[in-house]
């Protein structure tokens, strides 16, 4: 089974997504997510110019072998733009095995682990009882985990507050909005949301919180010792992770849980952090970390030291990424939670998918392959449109980290 053809689709359904889609000569078709969030159309480029041309008369069915050539023949290896779009072929290819075998992809990864996974939402405030009105909401609609994010007084806007209670969409200006950030003022409020949160809710939510890598070793260790009373799930990129090292200091001084891995692609990104049990959630995912097959090689590594996947579930990553990832986390020993965040009905509607929530999992369906397509037509009448993530800068104007 050879691969007759190979495209890039890039669509706007509310925003940018990138998508390749692959079809053998004997018909079959298979799609992966390729969506780099701000850097849309640099994989779409590495794709159609460097890729594509390479992919065309492969054997489908040889997976491994695609990646290890598409990774080492290179000669540059790792990096964001390289890893998404080795996802991205590593994905389609999936698919397409799971629909010459009739199977969901689960199925040829080793069946379920679980009946169902388990996931996060999002509850987003400007102040405190705006959240615990969210985190209510969250709550009454089955969610058993929920992220909680809060505005910070004497801050004005804070990157991961989002403005819409349901669709949060951070890439929002055509060049990149700026806001301005105080640790000291974050670290005096943060305690104040999560003992609100658990006067309301009790004790048996699961609470998580994202830091967005703004803090320092030693005022995340601060952090995650004041919110130890509130028994987080996690603590989310309390530092820049460059510095897998960091997370030593971190974890001398607090219990609080240490979910990191949203930007890694590679597994030496978090190797060290792994072998040395400094985090216990990796966040991962299928698009920007090479796809199945090297996400399941990161995961197994973390299976063996006691760490858990908690995938990086939002919205920039496209449905095609939701139902791969659900096929890992189905069937993996080692699931912890996964991050989901609800598309808008106009990316629904180009990304028509079989998973399905309820009760606070998704399910990630038995279709043959991942269970996602991609309407072409549709996806035509919504054209590109630059757009970023804000930057953040200190009160004296230094640049810092979101
Ligand atoms: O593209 C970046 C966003 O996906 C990211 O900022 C969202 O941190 C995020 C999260 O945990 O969902
Ligand atoms: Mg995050």
């Amino acid at each position: 089974m050879r691969i007759a053809d190979a495209r890039v689709i890039v669509t706007c359904p509310g925003r940018n997504f990138v998508t390749l889609k692959i079809t053998t000569d004997d018909g079959l078709t298979g799609i992966g997510d390729a969506t780099l969030n701000g850097r849309e159309l640099a994989v779409a480029s590495y794709l159609s110019d460097h890729v594509v041309p390479l992919l065309l008369g492969r054997d489908a069915q040889r997976i491994e072998d695609t990646w290890q050539y598409l990774y080492r023949g290179a000669y540059w290896r790792r990096g964001p733009v390289t890893m998404t779009a080795i996802a991205a072929v590593d994905t389609a290819l999936w698919d397409i095995k799971g629909k010459q075998a009739g199977l969901p992809v689960h199925q040829l990864l080793g069946g379920r682990s679980r009946d169902a996974v388990t996931v996060y939402g999002h509850a987003n405030g400007e102040d405190v009882d705006n959240v615990l009105t969210e985190v209510g909401r969250y709550l009454g609609l089955g969610y058993r985990a929920v992220r909680v994010q809060c505005g910070i007084p004497g801050i004005e806007t804070t990157y991961g507050v989002g403005k819409d209670r349901f669709f949060y969409e951070p890439a929002d200006a055509a060049l990149p909005s700026e806001s301005v950030w105080s640790s000291e003022r974050y670290l005096d409020h943060m305690p104040t949301v999560f003992r609100r949160v658990r006067d309301e809710f009790g004790p048996v939510p699961k609470l998580l919180h994202d830091v967005h890598h703004r803090l320092t070793p030693i005022e995340a260790a601060r952090l995650g010792a004041s919110l130890e009373p509130f028994a987080l799930t996690w603590m989310e990129d309390p530092v820049p992770a460059e510095l897998q090292e960091g997370f030593r200091l971190i974890r001398r001084h607090t219990t609080t849980p240490i979910a990191v891995g949203e930007v890694f692609n590679t597994i030496w990104d978090c190797d060290l952090l792994i072998r040395e049990q400094l985090i216990d959630y990796v966040r991962a995912t299928v698009v920007h970390a090479g796809g199945i097959t090297h996400l399941r090689r990161i995961f197994d590594l973390a299976a063996l030291h006691h760490v858990r996947s908690g995938s990086h579930g939002a919205t920039d990553l496209s449905p095609v990424c939701m139902a791969a990832a659900l096929q890992l986390d189905i069937s993996i020993p080692n699931f912890g939670l996964q991050e989901y965040m609800h598309h808008t009905d106009e990316t629904d509607a180009v990304f028509p998918h079989t998973y399905r929530f309820e009760d606070g999992y998704l399910h990630p369906g038995d279709e043959p392959g991942l269970g996602v397509e991609i309407d072409e037509e549709l996806a035509a009448e919504y054209p590109y449109a630059p757009a970023y993530l804000p930057t953040n800068r200190l009160e004296d104007g230094t640049v810092h980290s979101w």
